[in-house]
């Protein structure tokens, strides 16, 4: 077993619980959740599927709230541990760059990235169909909505943290715009977060196991280690009552993100508990954020539950990359670079 790492900064005030005794994963849950209950503000039935960072001396998120209308939009939200939030009854306005107003019709599944000092959010949006929105922020108060980055029918749009061979690059998940029942995840990069290219296939679906065999999709912003790109993933299979979406997790090289190194066959967290198993729809787990801590390795994984919570979750870079690789499985032609 070697030892592993965390590239990146630290950040001793994030969340944390050690594992207790009775756990039974890589992956343990935090002891009071769900954070976030129903009606978390004015205006708002659910928050879930959101994502979170640090920011200054204090922790900031872009939350996918279900308005009482039942549309989604995104609201920010503000906590002094990342636990207890107050989030905001107006929603984000956004503008473009000339400085106009560029609402979308609809925003959800929000991820939350910074990369060289500014932050991006990254969320599933209306272009004649589900597609990839994308906005940046350096203060959380002017949002500055870009030009979308692919055509529909996409989802599940992930930023990497840093440049890689001077290029943004970015997953996704292109799909229909329903409740698709079929997904592998690919990669874009662009130079300017303008032109994006040089399209690769990065995983399949399937696999061994059954808890991945309909669609998966991009979590949280991959974690750089010295094994590789760390990555929380969904997972969905399918029953005769519905889809049950659990988490996965896969690391990827470092200079070619496109290949994956290793990718564990079983799930690392799956719906059990009320909250998960419960509410708008039964039976979700969906990770889109992380914290972590370099120094000490911790892992804070924000993850949606049953549409209607937001739940936390907790691992060390350490056992979840020795899970990882004691369970890997090689599925399909995941670890070439994926051109066809
Ligand atoms: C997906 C997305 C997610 C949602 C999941 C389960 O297609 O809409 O936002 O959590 O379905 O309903």
């Amino acid at each position: 077993m070697t030892e592993v790492k965390i590239i990146g900064e630290n950040l001793p005030n994030m969340p944390w619980q050690n594992k207790p005794e009775s756990a039974v994963g890589p992956v343990w849950r935090h002891s009071d959740n769900p954070v976030i209950n129903r009606n978390p503000a004015k205006g708002i039935a659910r928050i879930f599927n959101s994502a979170v960072a640090a920011y200054e001396d204090r922790f900031v998120g872009v939350f996918r709230a279900e308005t009482i209308n039942g549309r989604p939009h995104l609201h920010m939200g503000w906590s002094d541990d990342a636990l207890n939030w107050k989030i905001e009854e107006e929603r984000i306005e956004f503008v473009n760059e000339k400085g106009q107003p560029f609402q979308p019709n609809y925003a959800y599944d929000p991820r939350l990235v910074k990369v060289e000092g500014t932050y991006y959010i990254i969320w599933c949006t209306d272009f004649y169909g589900a597609a990839i929105g994308v906005a940046k922020t350096d203060d959380f108060r002017t949002f500055v909505r870009l030009d979308n980055p692919f055509l529909p029918f996409n989802r599940n749009g992930v930023l990497f943290p840093r440049k890689i061979n001077d290029n943004f690059v970015m997953l996704s998940r292109p799909s229909d715009s329903g409740h698709t029942p079929f997904g592998d995840v690919f990669l874009s990069e662009s130079p300017d977060f303008v032109y994006w290219g040089k399209h690769r296939h990065v995983m399949t679906k399937g696999g061994q196991g059954w808890w991945q065999s309909v669609k998966i999709g991009g979590g949280p912003a991959p974690i750089e280690t010295t094994e590789g790109w760390l990555m929380f993933y969904h997972g969905v299979t399918g029953t005769c009552n519905g889809f049950v979406y659990s988490m996965g997790a896969v690391i990827l090289d470092l200079e070619e993100p496109s290949k994956v190194k290793y990718r564990s066959s079983t799930y690392v967290l799956t719906p059990e508990e009320w909250y998960e198993e419960r509410g708008f729809v039964n039976n979700v787990v969906f990770p889109c954020s992380t914290l972590f801590d370099a120094e000490s390795g911790r892992i804070a994984i924000y993850y949606g539950a049953a549409d209607t919570y937001v739940g936390v979750a907790y691992t060390t870079v350490q056992e979840i990359v020795d899970y990882v690789i004691e369970t890997n499985e090689v599925v399909a032609d995941d670890a070439e670079i994926g051109i066809i």
